[in-house]
C-alpha cells in the first residue's frame, strides 16, 4: 500500500516514516510512504505557496494552483505504476483503473479519525494525504481533489503533518505482514469497541504488587472472563461514551444470556 503525503515540510514524514514498525514495513516493501514537496509545484519564482485571503482577516492561505499540480503529478505516477490505460473519467482528473483515488485533507473541521476509518482506508492501494498549513487552503482546490476530510481531535495544530502520520501508522500496521507475529492486532482497544484489559510480566511480585492469580492459573477460560470483565470496567471508569455504546450494541446478548441463565 502506498501513500502519498503532499506537504510543505517532507523532511518531517521522511523522519518518522524511516523509524521502528513503519520503516520495517518499507524495507520489506509491505508499505510505501512517498512524501511530496508542494512548493516543488510553484509557478511563482519565489516558490511561494501562500497568499492572503479574500474578505480580508489576519493569516495566510495556502493556494489552490500549487496543490493541484503537486496533486496531478502524484496521479500520473500512480497510473503509469500500475502501467494500465486507465479508464480517464472527464468529470474528475484523479480516476485510476475506474476508482477515484482517495485523497485525504487533514483538518480540525472535519470528523475525528477512528479505527473503523482505518480499516476503511487499509482497503485501498493508494491514498494521498494533503497537509494544510497556515490558516488552510483556498476552498476550491478541496472541492476538486479531496475525497474524505479528517480530523485527529478536538484541538489545533499548527499543521496537518502529524495528524497524516498518525493516520498512516493506524493504517499502515494493519496491512498484512507490517506487524509480527508478536505484535498482534487481533484483541486489541476498540476492535469490540472496549479499551484492552491490564496486563502482566515478570516478576510475579514487583514493589510488593502481586499479579492478579486468576492469570497464574493456566485455567485458559477464566483468564478470557477476568479479562473481558477489567475490559468492562475500564471502559467504564476511562471512556463512558465507548461503554454506552457497547452496552447498547450488545444489549441483546446480555438479556439472551439472562433468559438462558434463567431456564436452567
Ligand atoms: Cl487534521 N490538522 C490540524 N491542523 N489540527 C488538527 C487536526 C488536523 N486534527 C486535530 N487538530
Amino acid at each position: 500500500m502506498n501513500f502519498h503525503i503532499m506537504t510543505l515540510f517532507p523532511e518531517l514524514i521522511d523522519g518518522v516514516a524511516k523509524t521502528s514498525i513503519l520503516g520495517r514495513a518499507i524495507q520489506k516493501d509491505l508499505i510505501s510512504v512517498n512524501a511530496v514537496d508542494i512548493r516543488t509545484y510553484t509557478d511563482n519564482k519565489h516558490g511561494r505557496v501562500d497568499d492572503y485571503t479574500y474578505g480580508g482577516g489576519a493569516g495566510m492561505l495556502m493556494q489552490a494552483q500549487p496543490i493541484y499540480d503537486c496533486h496531478q503529478a502524484i496521479v500520473e505516477a500512480i497510473r503509469d505504476k500500475e502501467g494500465a490505460v486507465a479508464p480517464f473519467n472527464a468529470v474528475s482528473d484523479s480516476y485510476n483503473e475506474g476508482r477515484r483515488i482517495r485523497t485525504v485533507y487533514m483538518t480540525p473541521q472535519a470528523p475525528v479519525f477512528t479505527q473503523e476509518k482505518a480499516r476503511e482506508l487499509a482497503d485501498e492501494e493508494d491514498i494521498i494525504f494533503l497537509c494544510g498549513h497556515y490558516e488552510g487552503v483556498d476552498e476550491r482546490v478541496l472541492e476538486e481533489i479531496v475525497t474524505d476530510y479528517i480530523s485527529i481531535g478536538d484541538y489545533v495544530l499548527t499543521g496537518g503533518e502529524l495528524p497524516a502520520l498518525v493516520c498512516v501508522d493506524a493504517i499502515a500496521r494493519l496491512v498484512p505482514g507490517v506487524l509480527g507475529n508478536g505484535e498482534s492486532y487481533e484483541t486489541e482497544s476498540f476492535d469490540d469497541g472496549l479499551l484492552e484489559y491490564p496486563q502482566y510480566s515478570r516478576p510475579e511480585i514487583w514493589r510488593g504488587r502481586e499479579v492478579p492469580p486468576v492469570l497464574l492459573s493456566g485455567h485458559h477460560a477464566n483468564v478470557e472472563k477476568w479479562r473481558h470483565e477489567q475490559s468492562l470496567i475500564r471502559t467504564k471508569e476511562r471512556r463512558p461514551d465507548l461503554y454506552e455504546a457497547y452496552m447498547k450494541a450488545h444489549e441483546d446478548d446480555e438479556r439472551a444470556k439472562k433468559r438462558r441463565k434463567n431456564n436452567t
